[in-house]
């Protein structure tokens, strides 16, 4: 694997997109990180770590990245659906995937010396929380649906809660074969869940 560091890039997604499957690019700074649905992704220079893998599509990586993140993090670490690492009930990470032909470009942002007001941060050295993370992603990119969906639920912090989803509130069930979080039911592929 070839891994690219930079010291300032608008956002590790963007470098990464142009590079073959394999290629790690890490970032000590972003102008422009961002988050889902077009959020922004904010860090002091330095503070965390941000890194993009480009990856082979896969319908479940965004939950096979996380289980690899918490893992990676450390056992305190849960999962908030679909991709936020907890640490407490406070927010420490969270993941992006973006596919570009052929590609899966995850993205992903760990806080380390500095978090926002009311964010989480891990307080551990880049290259060791990186190297651990490397080889996570490598383990649980390549585990069976199975596996990755059995290890979601033993990290999850949203399962068996109340929470709100798409402006509905209800009982956090499962989650489903292709990663969607089951509320009351009913299956939910997209959004935003607050725990209640
Ligand atoms: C995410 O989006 O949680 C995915 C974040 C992925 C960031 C990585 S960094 C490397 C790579 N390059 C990029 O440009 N992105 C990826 P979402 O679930 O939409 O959460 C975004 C929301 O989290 C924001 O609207 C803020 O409320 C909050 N936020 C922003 N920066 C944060 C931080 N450092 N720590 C905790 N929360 C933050």
């Amino acid at each position: 694997m070839q891994v690219l560091r930079v010291d300032s890039v608008s956002s590790t997604q963007d470098l990464a997109r142009d590079l073959p499957v394999g290629s790690i690019v890490l970032a000590e700074h972003q102008t422009a990180g961002r988050g889902r649905l077009d959020r922004r992704w904010e860090a002091p220079p330095g503070s965390a770590l941000l890194v993009s893998f480009v990856l082979r599509p896969n319908p479940l990586l965004s939950v096979a990245a996380g289980v690899a993140a918490a893992e990676a993090c450390g056992p305190l670490v849960r999962l908030k659906w679909p991709n936020d690492l907890l640490l407490g009930d406070r927010k420490l990470g969270g993941i992006l995937v973006e596919n570009k032909a052929g590609k899966a470009i995850c993205g992903i942002g760990i806080n380390l010396t500095s978090a926002p007001e009311g964010a989480a941060q891990l307080n551990e050295s880049r290259d060791e929380v990186f190297e651990r993370l490397r080889a996570k992603i490598e383990e649980w990119t390549a585990a069976s649906r199975e596996d990755v969906l059995v290890r979601w639920r033993e990290l999850s912090a949203s399962l068996g809660r109340r929470v709100r989803i798409d402006g509905v509130e209800g009982l956090a069930e499962d989650i489903g074969p292709n990663g969607e979080l089951i509320v009351d039911g009913a299956a939910h592929v997209t959004g935003s869940v607050t725990h209640l």
